[in-house]
């Protein structure tokens, strides 16, 4: 028997993926661009093991079993046990059959990136057990395309390409360029989302117009125009940049027929609450992200993080009034 267990780490993207051009292979519409995450705070944790003793592999996420006969698991197990064989035709252990243990330390299928996680653990836990080097972010993209964004630290662009070889991921700057980056993640609702990721992109590449426009006419440009303010270390840019793109997957999903709502009413309030942080402080202290769900993630420096939060949370205070029933306060001047 042989046994690894590795940690991989969420991504937040910052330029939004949307869309595929090959469902099978999962090659973007678009690139995009993500942070990310420091492991020790969301993860996803994989054991991997294999004996020649298992009558048949088996697949458990957050210890409830799931079907490991799914295609994507199947396309990475597949994948990788090539990658193997190639490499060493007489290595017995790849014809045993394997369980996989996977579980997060951090809300499921709540639009919080978990099957980039998920997919990118998979991968290099299975990489390891069967001894294969090299760039892993192509087979990780074929479990979910965010997932290649995970196997690489720090600030990761996913060219989206012309075939499977190069549409993968390339770290712009390492984990060490912004050291005092931060993201606060608020947690609106820990459920499973409604639409999946998968499913939604699928319903706009079949429907939305504004999804054509995004991928031909503005990512291109936002890529090299994100790309520069990371590298510059220019927040106010950055952020500029990374709601304007957030407000623009979320329109196209609204462009969607049907169309598809990630974010509620409190993700709303915490978008209107940080332009109104924003607007007073005549500068962009902190910028909000939502992915496939109503959670939001705010990127902003380690200097203005208690300033942002405390604002925040005396907003939520007010929110609270106003829900039952008293006058809508002007923010500006409360804060
Ligand atoms: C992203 N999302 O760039 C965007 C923003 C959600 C909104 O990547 O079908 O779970 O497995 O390739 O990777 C979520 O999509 O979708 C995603 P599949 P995935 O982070």
């Amino acid at each position: 028997m042989k046994t690894v267990t590795f940690t991989a780490p969420v991504n937040i993207a910052v330029v939004k993926y949307w869309g595929k051009r090959d469902d099978k292979l999962i090659l973007p519409l678009n690139s995009s661009l993500s942070a990310t995450l420091d492991q020790d705070v969301m993860c996803a944790k994989t054991t991997v093991a294999c004996s020649k003793e298992f009558k048949e592999s088996s697949l458990w996420l957050n210890g409830k079993r799931e079907d490991i006969n799914s295609t994507r698991i199947q396309n990475v197990i597949k994948t990788i046990k090539k990658l193997a064989l190639e490499k060493n035709p007489s290595n017995e252990i790849i014809s045993w059959n394997v369980e996989i243990r996977s579980c997060n330390n951090f809300p499921t299928a709540a639009g919080l990136a978990s099957s980039a996680a998920g997919f990118a653990c998979l991968v290099s836990a299975l990489a390891n057990l069967y001894e294969i080097e090299g760039d892993l972010s192509e087979i990780a993209r074929q479990g979910s395309g965010s997932a290649c964004r995970s196997v690489l630290g720090g600030w990761v662009a996913w060219d989206k390409g012309t075939n499977s070889k190069d549409s993968i991921a390339r770290q712009i700057a390492d984990e060490n360029h912004w050291p005092d980056m931060r993201v606060l993640i608020i947690v609106v609702n820990a459920g499973h989302k409604s639409t999946t990721s998968t499913g939604g992109m699928a319903r706009s590449v079949e429907t939305s117009r504004l999804l054509e426009l995004r991928a031909k006419e503005i990512v291109p440009d936002m890529m090299r125009k994100m790309e520069k303010a990371i590298l510059q270390k220019n927040f106010d840019e950055f952020a500029e940049l990374t709601m304007r793109d957030s407000n623009q997957l979320h329109a196209i999903c609204l462009d969607t027929y049907p169309p598809i709502s990630y974010m509620n009413d409190t993700s709303r309030f915490i978008q209107y609450v940080v332009h109104s942080i924003n607007d007073f402080h005549q500068t962009n202290k902190v910028a909000y992200t939502f992915d496939a769900g109503p959670n939001a993630c705010l990127y902003l420096l380690e200097e203005n993080a208690q300033l942002v939060t405390s604002l925040l949370c005396k907003s939520f205070q007010i929110g609270a009034e106003v829900f039952r029933g008293n006058e809508i306060p002007k923010l500006n001047e409360n804060i």
